[in-house]
């Protein structure tokens, strides 16, 4: 699934009301929406989402912010979706990130910084999966 990829707009950004105008700009790069939901992870979800990274040591940081709210779970999809859509958000840490991009636009810290996307192809699928059924995926 090389065109695809899997994003979360994190609580900050639909605790500030961001959602809409974060999508738009999704939608305006050219990303189709495959899947779509409103969710909240539990902490075990967001231990095991994020357990690449359980060894360092914002993590007990990253799980709180992770799980204090729902989040807008997503499935894109365009030609080289994965590589696209990190140039669309822009770098970790958002006073770092390219001008005109999400984390420049929308985030608050390296912390709370509005959206996730996939770093592979790989892990997109896994991401993607486990949020979504294969009948969620249209
Ligand atoms: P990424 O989201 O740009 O791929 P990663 O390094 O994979 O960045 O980190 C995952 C998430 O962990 C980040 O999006 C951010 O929410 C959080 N994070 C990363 N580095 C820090 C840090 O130094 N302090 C606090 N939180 C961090
Ligand atoms: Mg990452």
């Amino acid at each position: 699934m090389t065109n695809r990829t899997f994003t979360m707009l994190k609580p900050d950004s639909v605790e500030k009301g961001n959602v809409g105008a974060i999508l738009e700009k999704i939608n305006a790069s050219g990303f189709r929406i495959v899947a779509m939901k409103l969710t909240q992870m539990t902490r075990r979800d967001a231990e095991a989402f994020y357990a690449i990274h359980n060894e360092r040591p914002f993590f007990g940081e990253l799980v709180n912010y992770m799980t204090r709210g729902p989040v807008v779970a997503a499935i894109l999809e365009k030609d080289n979706a994965v590589e696209d859509f990190r140039a669309l958000i822009g770098a970790t840490n958002p006073a770092e990130a390219a001008e005109g991009t999400i984390r420049k636009l929308y985030a608050s810290s390296i912390g709370e910084n509005a959206v996730h996307g996939s770093d592979s192809d790989e892990n997109a699928a896994i991401e993607g999966a486990f949020h979504f059924s294969s009948r969620e995926q249209f």
